[in-house]
Protein backbone atom coordinates (compact mmCIF):
# COMPACT_ATOMS: atom_id res chain seq x y z
CA UNK A 1 0.00 0.00 0.00
CA UNK A 2 1.24 3.78 -0.75
CA UNK A 3 -0.15 6.25 1.56
CA UNK A 4 1.45 9.93 1.06
CA UNK A 5 2.56 11.30 4.28
CA UNK A 6 1.93 15.01 4.04
CA UNK A 7 4.86 16.56 5.88
CA UNK A 8 7.82 18.86 5.28
CA UNK A 9 10.13 17.02 7.42
CA UNK A 10 12.44 14.51 5.89
CA UNK A 11 13.45 12.99 9.40
CA UNK A 12 9.81 11.73 9.98
CA UNK A 13 9.82 10.25 6.98
CA UNK A 14 12.63 8.52 7.00
CA UNK A 15 11.75 7.63 10.98
CA UNK A 16 8.16 6.68 9.84
CA UNK A 17 9.57 4.75 6.96
CA UNK A 18 11.29 2.39 9.04
CA UNK A 19 8.59 1.57 11.12
CA UNK A 20 5.91 0.76 8.80
CA UNK A 21 5.94 -2.83 7.72
CA UNK A 22 7.55 -3.32 4.16
CA UNK A 23 4.09 -3.94 2.22
CA UNK A 24 3.57 -0.05 3.46
CA UNK A 25 5.64 3.03 0.96
CA UNK A 26 5.63 6.06 2.14
CA UNK A 27 4.98 8.90 -0.69
CA UNK A 28 6.48 12.54 0.31
CA UNK A 29 4.75 16.05 -0.94
CA UNK A 30 7.85 16.31 -3.37
CA UNK A 31 6.20 12.95 -5.25
CA UNK A 32 3.30 15.21 -6.00
CA UNK A 33 5.31 18.52 -6.84
CA UNK A 34 3.70 19.88 -3.56
CA UNK A 35 5.56 22.91 -2.70
CA UNK A 36 3.48 24.89 -1.00
CA UNK A 37 3.89 25.89 3.12
CA UNK A 38 1.26 24.07 5.24
CA UNK A 39 -0.50 26.39 7.78
CA UNK A 40 0.15 25.34 11.33
CA UNK A 41 -2.13 27.61 13.12
CA UNK A 42 -4.43 25.91 15.78
CA UNK A 43 -3.44 26.05 19.52
CA UNK A 44 -3.31 22.22 20.12
CA UNK A 45 -1.18 19.54 18.86
CA UNK A 46 -4.32 17.61 17.71
CA UNK A 47 -5.50 20.58 15.55
CA UNK A 48 -2.36 21.50 14.17
CA UNK A 49 -2.14 17.91 13.02
CA UNK A 50 -6.02 17.84 11.53
CA UNK A 51 -5.32 21.30 9.65
CA UNK A 52 -2.13 19.59 8.06
CA UNK A 53 -4.47 16.73 6.69
CA UNK A 54 -7.18 18.56 5.59
CA UNK A 55 -5.26 21.14 3.91
CA UNK A 56 -3.01 18.89 1.64
CA UNK A 57 -6.21 16.43 1.38
CA UNK A 58 -8.22 19.54 0.08
CA UNK A 59 -5.20 20.32 -2.38
CA UNK A 60 -4.33 17.38 -3.98
CA UNK A 61 -7.39 15.05 -3.06
CA UNK A 62 -5.35 11.68 -1.85
CA UNK A 63 -5.69 9.67 1.33
CA UNK A 64 -3.28 10.98 3.66
CA UNK A 65 -1.99 11.24 6.62
CA UNK A 66 0.24 14.14 8.76
CA UNK A 67 1.13 14.55 12.45
CA UNK A 68 1.96 16.74 14.48
CA UNK A 69 4.58 16.77 17.22
CA UNK A 70 5.46 18.74 20.54
CA UNK A 71 7.61 18.15 23.69
CA UNK A 72 5.63 19.04 26.85
CA UNK A 73 7.76 19.99 30.30
CA UNK A 74 5.24 20.75 32.95
CA UNK A 75 7.81 22.52 35.11
CA UNK A 76 7.27 25.09 32.35
CA UNK A 77 3.59 25.39 32.24
CA UNK A 78 3.67 22.93 29.21
CA UNK A 79 6.23 24.79 26.94
CA UNK A 80 7.40 24.31 24.47
CA UNK A 81 4.12 22.30 23.53
CA UNK A 82 2.21 23.06 20.26
CA UNK A 83 5.44 25.72 19.72
CA UNK A 84 7.99 23.37 19.78
CA UNK A 85 8.77 24.18 16.42
CA UNK A 86 9.53 27.92 16.52
CA UNK A 87 10.35 27.77 20.46
CA UNK A 88 13.24 30.35 19.93
CA UNK A 89 11.72 31.97 16.96
CA UNK A 90 10.89 31.82 13.64
CA UNK A 91 14.15 30.21 11.76
CA UNK A 92 12.93 27.06 13.34
CA UNK A 93 16.68 25.92 14.70
CA UNK A 94 17.10 22.90 16.99
CA UNK A 95 20.07 24.08 18.62
CA UNK A 96 18.55 27.51 19.94
CA UNK A 97 15.33 25.64 20.30
CA UNK A 98 17.13 23.30 22.96
CA UNK A 99 19.30 26.10 24.46
CA UNK A 100 16.30 27.97 25.34
CA UNK A 101 14.75 25.55 26.32
CA UNK A 102 18.01 24.49 29.09
CA UNK A 103 18.20 28.16 29.38
CA UNK A 104 14.42 28.21 31.21
CA UNK A 105 14.71 25.15 32.96
CA UNK A 106 18.39 25.69 34.86
CA UNK A 107 19.11 23.73 37.66
CA UNK A 108 16.40 23.47 39.91
CA UNK A 109 13.09 23.31 37.73
CA UNK A 110 11.93 19.46 37.93
CA UNK A 111 13.14 18.09 34.78
CA UNK A 112 9.76 15.59 34.08
CA UNK A 113 8.80 15.97 29.99
CA UNK A 114 7.04 14.09 27.38
CA UNK A 115 6.75 14.23 23.56
CA UNK A 116 3.57 13.93 22.29
CA UNK A 117 2.23 12.40 18.97
CA UNK A 118 -1.01 13.18 17.23
CA UNK A 119 -1.28 11.30 13.73
CA UNK A 120 -3.96 12.40 11.66
CA UNK A 121 -5.62 10.35 8.69
CA UNK A 122 -7.41 11.60 5.84
CA UNK A 123 -9.40 9.90 3.59
CA UNK A 124 -12.62 11.03 1.57
CA UNK A 125 -15.07 11.22 3.64
CA UNK A 126 -13.48 10.20 7.20
CA UNK A 127 -10.50 12.03 9.67
CA UNK A 128 -9.20 9.88 12.29
CA UNK A 129 -6.68 10.71 14.77
CA UNK A 130 -4.10 8.30 16.67
CA UNK A 131 -1.90 9.65 19.65
CA UNK A 132 0.90 8.82 21.05
CA UNK A 133 3.33 9.92 23.93
CA UNK A 134 7.02 8.99 25.36
CA UNK A 135 7.70 10.29 29.63
CA UNK A 136 11.27 10.92 30.58
CA UNK A 137 13.34 13.87 31.52
CA UNK A 138 15.33 17.13 30.32
CA UNK A 139 18.63 15.85 30.58
CA UNK A 140 21.42 18.50 31.56
CA UNK A 141 23.01 19.05 28.60
CA UNK A 142 23.19 17.53 24.56
CA UNK A 143 24.38 14.32 24.13
CA UNK A 144 24.29 11.89 21.01
CA UNK A 145 24.77 12.34 17.31
CA UNK A 146 21.45 10.60 16.06
CA UNK A 147 17.69 11.70 15.70
CA UNK A 148 16.29 14.96 15.13
CA UNK A 149 14.71 18.35 16.68
CA UNK A 150 14.96 18.13 20.70
CA UNK A 151 16.29 14.13 20.79
CA UNK A 152 19.66 15.17 22.19
CA UNK A 153 18.23 16.46 25.30
CA UNK A 154 15.63 14.27 25.88
CA UNK A 155 16.00 11.17 28.21
CA UNK A 156 13.13 8.42 27.48
CA UNK A 157 12.35 7.22 31.25
CA UNK A 158 13.60 3.34 31.10
CA UNK A 159 17.44 4.82 29.70
CA UNK A 160 20.17 6.42 30.81
CA UNK A 161 21.08 7.97 27.34
CA UNK A 162 19.20 10.65 25.23
CA UNK A 163 17.19 9.65 21.94
CA UNK A 164 20.27 11.39 19.53
CA UNK A 165 22.55 8.48 21.59
CA UNK A 166 20.42 5.59 21.92
CA UNK A 167 19.57 3.48 18.28
CA UNK A 168 16.92 4.11 15.72
CA UNK A 169 15.29 0.72 16.75
CA UNK A 170 15.16 1.85 20.37
CA UNK A 171 13.64 5.38 19.55
CA UNK A 172 10.95 3.64 17.11
CA UNK A 173 10.08 1.08 19.70
CA UNK A 174 9.34 3.04 22.33
CA UNK A 175 8.94 6.97 20.88
CA UNK A 176 5.53 8.77 20.49
CA UNK A 177 5.64 8.30 16.86
CA UNK A 178 6.53 5.06 17.09
CA UNK A 179 3.60 4.59 19.67
CA UNK A 180 0.70 6.36 17.53
CA UNK A 181 2.31 4.64 14.32
CA UNK A 182 1.34 1.81 15.74
CA UNK A 183 -2.12 2.80 16.08
CA UNK A 184 -2.05 3.79 12.48
CA UNK A 185 -0.56 0.61 11.22
CA UNK A 186 -3.13 -1.59 13.07
CA UNK A 187 -6.16 0.63 12.12
CA UNK A 188 -4.87 0.22 8.11
CA UNK A 189 -4.25 -3.71 8.67
P1 LIG B 1 5.71 19.12 9.62
O1 LIG B 1 4.80 20.05 10.36
O2 LIG B 1 5.92 19.50 8.18
O3 LIG B 1 5.33 17.68 9.78
P2 LIG B 1 7.69 20.11 11.52
O4 LIG B 1 9.17 19.93 11.62
O5 LIG B 1 7.13 21.50 11.44
O6 LIG B 1 7.18 19.21 10.28
P3 LIG B 1 6.30 19.68 14.02
O7 LIG B 1 5.58 20.96 13.92
O8 LIG B 1 5.51 18.46 14.39
O9 LIG B 1 7.05 19.30 12.68
O10 LIG B 1 7.58 19.74 14.95
C1 LIG B 1 7.59 20.19 16.23
C2 LIG B 1 8.99 20.32 16.75
O11 LIG B 1 9.30 19.17 17.51
C3 LIG B 1 10.12 20.48 15.74
O12 LIG B 1 11.04 21.39 16.29
C4 LIG B 1 10.74 19.12 15.64
O13 LIG B 1 12.12 19.18 15.36
C5 LIG B 1 10.49 18.58 17.04
N1 LIG B 1 10.29 17.15 16.98
C6 LIG B 1 9.32 16.47 16.31
N2 LIG B 1 9.47 15.15 16.45
C7 LIG B 1 10.56 14.98 17.24
C8 LIG B 1 11.24 13.84 17.73
O14 LIG B 1 10.84 12.61 17.44
N3 LIG B 1 12.31 14.03 18.51
C9 LIG B 1 12.74 15.27 18.81
N4 LIG B 1 12.17 16.39 18.38
C10 LIG B 1 11.08 16.25 17.59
Amino acid sequence: MKILFATQNLNKIEEVQSILPQDFSVLGLTDFNFEEDIPETQNTIEGNAIQKANFVFDKLGVLCFSEDTGLIVPSLNGEPGVFSARYAGPQRNASDNMTKLLNKLGNDKPRKAYFETVIALRTKDSLKTFTGRCHGQIAFEQSGNGGFGYDPIFIPDGYLASFAALSKTIKNEISHRGQAMKKLISYLS
